[in-house]
């Protein structure tokens, strides 16, 4: 592709006083290349340019980019461990003063070992997140075994791709979230892609994607909203909330009963076609368009573009995943491809958008409850022996799997767990069903948070233990291809604040586990010791240095050994994870969401981003530039909707749930379907549209329906906002 004479230009634009640190952005999936501009005089960050050179982003950048490295010398930083006394405080702001490293460490060690001496090791639980280097991720992991010593262990990506993982475990085998790199995109013939608002979520992939339309190829969009993408998209399949798997069986149909499955492909290389076939027979375009609310012309039309099309990609998000059956609709859509031999070739495969930066590398090396470094099994005896070796504990030693991060705060609200640390998620925020899961949080016994910036979940914490930004730190994360790269060391830690890596080793010795953990002396150390362990599992990285990394401009997973380049692309021998060496084709019959609108609750309501902010926004409502663009939630409501409710364009409303409730300021649109709403979930306190939401969780993967729930708005009478 074409470089972008405009950013080649700024490339060349050097200034004297300052030193270019090659890295890449501290949010999304897409890990756009960047470099951040240090002053050499003060050494601290000032700014930012895009890498031309960067292959998957080619020198584009989003809002959040550009202004990423605002958060590193933020006023708000926590520049020293903050300690409460007054537990009464819990939920609020206030009561917290500075302490020492000493001082927090040594109560962390006393107030955890008095929770594991009166309750046994499980009382205490660690709940992180994937905005970390996998060295962090992957010393969490080990920290929570082997410091910790307790089972209950996971993470934000329950909440984000678990989903996707669950789908691609159970078709391929394997679970890496693309099947080829981001740079087939544009070469391909067909995108369909369901359930993702790529415009705003992974913006720098679309150059790539209207380069499929410049080239004559195609651009099928499932969404119940007509989002940036939708607008331009050849077909919009405009679904109802919640039923993509009656959508996905029903292009499955048309694609059998019209010719395009790929016979020798599907013997050879596949289980499961016919009974699957028996399955979506009865998934008409009629019958298919009764459950969507797509017309049946559209539903045709998408078949025949996909069946044409020579080389394809099935692409999908958050859409389709936060869903109580995210698994099957994720199996469901990879059907297509598999039903079609549409994979295993360049510029043909399947890809889900992974949304944190390192949300691929993050889900591999140990914070899942169930998994240890290298996409391994807990449950597995050879798993166990071999990471038990590089930890340096016995097997026996190893605690069993744990619960998922929903269930997590039902155990601390039944006060099976007692004790928590949390770093690198905001889940006050971001979880479902939050009068529950905030009111689980206060009945902890001892909460520790580590945050660089004081979120709304660090108001229930005993102890705040300052972190470092993204840029004073270095580490390697996996992008949304399974790309690993190098983030670098842009500037020293401000204040206080230390690595979470470092917190962990300092705080194991605290906890008698030096023996384990002391020999971690440097960011280098902790990769070292993870690729080691990663070794001999799917997700091997073994053969990944930080030098070869620099070299290749990244290595994709697996990588063996040293003079492995890495496996940009899966599957070309048509060879899948299973035992047999075949792909699943799965027959997975519809179910509605698990709360259909009903008289009281006659609207559906779904739940995504802006792209001016990140996830709880933590990060993003600090920085003025993106607050001012986006300073409030808000509810979108169709005209038709609107005029039903006699609400106005601005207006306050009161929407709410079984669940909850919260006020929001309507903003009409004909983007959005007239039965559902759509809020964003970027806000915290009493603006948090999670409030709402349900917490019917997929049975697989455990992953929250935070895509559909059933919901009411009422006009306030003048004067009674919340
Ligand atoms: N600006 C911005 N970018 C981000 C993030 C961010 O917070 N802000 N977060 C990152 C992360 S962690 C993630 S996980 C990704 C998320 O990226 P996406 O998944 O693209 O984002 P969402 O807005 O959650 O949802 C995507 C789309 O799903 C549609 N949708 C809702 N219900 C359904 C349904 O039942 N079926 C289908 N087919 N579609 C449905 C919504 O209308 C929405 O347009 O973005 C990443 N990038
Ligand atoms: N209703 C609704 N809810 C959703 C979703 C939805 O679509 N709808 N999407 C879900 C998804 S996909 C996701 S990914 C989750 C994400 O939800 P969260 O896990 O809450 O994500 P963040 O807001 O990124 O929280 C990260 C926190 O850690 C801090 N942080 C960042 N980097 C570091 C670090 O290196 N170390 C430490 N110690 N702290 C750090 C940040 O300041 C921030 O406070 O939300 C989920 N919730
Ligand atoms: S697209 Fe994602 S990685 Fe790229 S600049 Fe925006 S937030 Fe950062
Ligand atoms: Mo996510």
């Amino acid at each position: 592709m074409q470089k972008d004479k405009f950013f080649r230009d700024i490339e060349n634009v050097k200034h004297p006083n300052e030193e270019l640190v090659k890295t890449h952005c501290s949010y999304c999936g897409m890990q756009c290349g960047m470099n951040l501009r240090v002053d050499k005089s003060t050494n601290k960050i000032i700014g930012v340019e895009p890498r031309y050179d960067w292959p998957v982003t080619l020198g584009k950048m989003c809002p959040k980019g550009v202004t990423a490295y605002q958060q590193t010398n933020h006023d708000d930083r926590i520049l020293k461990p903050l300690i409460r006394d007054d537990a009464s405080l819990k939920g609020t702001k206030e009561g917290f003063r500075e302490a020492s490293w000493d001082e927090a460490y040594d109560l962390i060690a006393k107030k955890f070992g008095e929770l594991q001496e009166n309750y046994g090791k499980d009382s205490l639980s660690v709940f992180s997140g994937v905005s970390m280097t996998n060295e962090k991720c992957y010393l969490t992991g080990k920290f929570a075994r082997v410091a910790l010593g307790t089972r209950y262990i996971d993470y934000n990506g329950r909440f984000c791709m678990s989903s996707a993982a669950g789908g691609f475990l159970r078709t391929f085998g394997v679970d890496r979230g693309s099947t080829l790199p981001w740079t087939d995109l544009h070469e391909t013939d067909c995108l369909f892609i369901a359930g993702s608002n790529t415009a705003e979520c992974h913006p720098t992939s679309m150059f790539r994607i209207w380069a499929v339309q410049e080239r004559g190829g195609y651009l099928i969009i499932a969404d119940p909203r007509e989002t940036p993408i939708a607008r331009r998209a050849d077909v919009h399949l405009d679904l109802r909330p919640g039923t993509d798997l009656a959508l996905a069986n029903g292009i499955l149909n048309l694609l059998i009963q019209n010719g395009y499955a790929d016979e020798s492909f599907v013997n050879q290389h596949t289980n499961g076609f016919e009974e699957t076939k028996e399955l979506v027979k009865d998934f008409t375009p009629e019958y298919t368009s009764m459950i969507t609310g797509v017309a049946v012309e559209k539903i045709e039309k998408a078949a025949e573009i996909y069946g044409k099309a020579p080389n394809a990609i099935v692409m999908f998000a958050r859409g389709i995943e936060q869903q109580q059956k995210g698994v099957d609709n994720v199996s469901a859509y990879t059907n297509m491809a598999l039903v079609t031999g549409k994979i295993g070739r360049p510029k043909a495969g399947v890809a889900t958008f992974t949304g944190q930066g390192n949300g691929q590398g993050g889900r591999e090396h140990g914070q899942k409850s169930d998994l240890l470094p290298g996409y391994r099994k807990i449950t597995n005896p050879e798993a166990v022996k071999a990471v038990s070796k590089v930890w340096g504990i016995e097997p026996e030693e190893m605690p069993k799997p744990g619960v998922s991060a929903y269930e997590m705060f039902e155990l601390m609200d039944n006060k099976t767990i007692r004790g928590l640390y949390l770093l690198c998620s905001n889940p006050a925020v971001s979880a479902p069903n939050l009068n529950f899961v905030r009111g689980a949080l206060k009945k902890l016994d001892f909460m520790v948070c580590g945050d660089f910036f004081l979120s709304e979940s660090a108001e229930y914490a005993d102890v705040i233990l300052p972190s470092v930004s993204w840029s004073e730190d270095e580490g390697t994360v996996t992008n949304l291809e399974g790309r690993i790269i190098k983030i670098n060391k842009a500037q020293e830690p401000i204040g206080e604040s230390k690595p979470d890596w470092l917190m962990q080793v300092e705080l194991a010795e605290r906890l008698g586990k030096g023996k384990n953990f002391s020999h971690l002396k440097t960011a280098k150390d902790v990769a070292d010791e993870f690729r080691l362990a990663t070794k001999g599992g799917n997700a091997d990285y073994y053969g990944a240095t930080w030098d070869k990394i620099d070299e290749q401009d990244g290595v994709f997973w697996p990588c063996k050994d040293k003079d492995d380049k890495g496996t940009p692309h899966m599957f070309l021998d048509k060879k899948f994870y299973h035992p047999d060496g075949k792909a699943k084709i799965c027959a997975l019959p519809y179910r509605p969401p698990a709360e259909e609108p009903c008289e009281k609750y006659p609207l559906r309501l779904t739940t995504g981003r802006v792209v001016y902010h990140y996830l709880s926004g933590n990060q993003t409502r600090r920085i003025q530039f993106l607050n001012d663009m986006c300073p409030d939630p808000y509810v979108e409501v169709h005209p038709i909707t609107a005029a039903k409710y006699d609400i106005k364009h601005d207006e306050f409303i009161l929407l709410y749930t079984r669940r909850g409730k919260a006020n929001y300021k309507v903003k009409i649109t004909e983007a959005i379907r007239e039965d559902t709403v759509f809020v964003p979930y970027h806000f915290g306190h009493d603006e948090s549209i999670n409030l709402l939401t349900i917490a019917a969780l997929d049975p697989m993967s455990k992953m929250p329906e935070f895509k559909a729930c059933a919901a009411q708005i009422d006009k306030l009478k003048s004067g009674s906002v919340l």
